[in-house]
């Protein structure tokens, strides 16, 4: 799947999404939810691959969509975690934007990527905990950024390698050019599951 996120709210966002040698099954799985407060968003990456990876991402997917009004992400990542008690685990990466306070929170456990441009037009690179949801307790750290309205993000998951970062964040054309250039660094039947998210800030 490779298409623009239908957008309510003129958020800009390009979505690509790539199963492990084309497989039916996609262990890797995203949410995007925006109303006029703000923008929800996260990649859920399902350990190994295949039917039960995909299973785990479900389930987490499933539990961001029911708590997504919750204003705590750590709230929504502890249920998360609980969800995937007796099924695979999962790495996940969460965002809220607030479009009136220009903030970000970031919440990431496991192998996800997110990158924003900051308000002094710096790299800002949250390094997510290490580790993965598996239903265990654990240490939940969020994370604060401000952006500035029209700066570019990616988040993506760890099926993609991606070299030379700043050219695709920097891009000043359409999200979705910068989109298709992000894609030609992916394998035609890739050897993991492979997503992505480029977008604009509203
Ligand atoms: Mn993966």
């Amino acid at each position: 799947m490779n298409a623009m996120w239908q957008s309510d709210f003129d958020t800009e966002v390009y979505v690509f999404q790539r199963a492990k040698h084309l497989q039916r099954h996609c262990g890797d799985q995203f949410f995007i939810k925006e109303d006029a407060s703000g923008f929800l968003c996260a990649i859920v990456d399902g350990l190994g691959s295949g039917k039960e990876a995909e299973e785990a991402a479900k389930a987490v997917v499933e539990i961001i969509d029911a708590n997504s009004s919750s204003k705590s992400l750590a709230d929504i990542i502890a249920r998360s975690n609980e969800a995937v008690a007796g099924l695979r685990g999962a790495a996940i990466a969460i965002w809220r934007a607030d479009w009136i306070k220009q903030k970000l929170i970031y919440c990431g456990i496991g192998n996800i990527r997110f990158y924003l441009v900051g308000t002094d037009d710096q790299l800002v690179y949250p390094i997510s905990s290490t580790g993965f949801l598996s239903g265990r307790r654990q240490k939940i750290r969020t994370q604060e950024f401000a952006y500035k309205p029209g700066s570019t993000f990616l988040m993506h998951s760890d099926g993609l390698t991606l070299a030379g970062i700043k050219k695709y964040l920097y891009a000043s054309g359409a999200v979705e050019n910068t989109g298709h250039c992000i894609e030609s660094n992916v394998a035609d039947v890739p050897e993991d599951d492979v997503t992505f998210l480029v977008g604009r800030m509203k």
